[in-house]
């Protein structure tokens, strides 16, 4: 009997990470990609890239950085629309229930796809980072508290906002977490990239210079391989620096959507 029970906590401890469900753009929400769409006909379209081999809501390892996948996640597509936003708009990004063992930081970029992302190359995608946070009080809670303590406080939710400054395009967006719990080992950090297409329409004219994504990180960053049952007092962000022109966003529970898309949201 008590074997049984510990079988069945394991397993749902392992099921337990995470994945976007959906995102609210300029207040109308967009049902995220999930890997059981891959099971209906037709498929629902949505702004979420397709990730169906990400059947366990998994990350991906540093032994990975230099591999597509740490694009936009394991396998991923295109997704096949698009959720229009103006610059300087907010995004609310909704994630499943977010284990507060995986401490880590939040990091936010955006790619230009010069042309429709429902078909652009993923691999010539090239990045420039519009958020990032990582530890707020190493004192606070057990292992300091992170911005993914703040996320699970505002119903699992991180709000970033759409500089003003970038140009109007077609712009993939990479949301990432970055869970700790396991990166004190070699290989042990966790990346969980979700991306969606966004209609950016702006008064900027900015074309922020990015870089690809498989070369972010390296698995020897301190960021990366960090201990985060040590002493610590700080934390290195890892990644390329922040855009000079990204706004930070004081997180807050999110106000209710007021409507919710549907069907197809294609860009021509
Ligand atoms: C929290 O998020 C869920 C979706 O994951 C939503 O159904 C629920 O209404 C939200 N709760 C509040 C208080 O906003
Ligand atoms: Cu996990």
């Amino acid at each position: 009997m008590l074997s049984l029970i510990a079988i069945v906590s394991f397993v749902s401890t392992v099921a337990a990470h995470g994945t976007v469900s959906g995102i609210v753009a300029d207040g109308i929400y967009y049902t995220g990609y999930n890997p059981s769409f891959q099971y209906m006909t037709p498929q629902p379209i949505t702004p979420g890239w397709k990730i169906p081999k990400d059947l366990d809501n998994g990350f991906i390892a540093p032994a990975a950085y230099t591999n597509p996948d740490i694009i936009c996640h394991v396998g991923a597509a295109n997704a096949q629309g698009a959720a229009p936003v103006k610059a300087g708009g907010k995004i609310v990004l909704q994630w499943t229930p977010w284990p507060v063992s995986h401490k880590g930081p939040i990091i936010d970029y955006l790619a230009n796809c010069n042309g429709p992302c429902e078909k652009v190359d993923k691999t010539t995608l090239k990045w420039f980072k519009i958020g990032e946070g990582g530890l707020i009080d190493a004192k606070k809670a057990s292992n300091g508290y992170w911005v993914t303590d703040t996320l699970i406080a505002n119903n699992n939710t991180w709000t970033i906002t759409i500089p003003k400054t970038i140009a109007t395009g077609n712009y993939v967006l990479r949301h990432e977490i970055i869970g700790l719990h396991a990166a004190g080992q070699a290989n042990g950090a966790q990346n969980y990239p979700q991306c969606f297409n966004l209609a950016i329409t702006s008064e900027g004219t900015d074309n922020p210079a990015g870089v690809l994504a498989t070369t972010f990180y390296k698995a020897t960053d301190p960021g990366i391989k960090f201990d985060l049952y040590s002493a610590f007092t700080s934390y290195a962000i890892p990644g390329p620096p922040l855009y000079s022109n990204a706004i930070t966003v004081s997180q807050t529970m999110p106000p209710k959507a007021t409507a919710s898309a549907t069907g197809v949201y294609a860009v021509s």
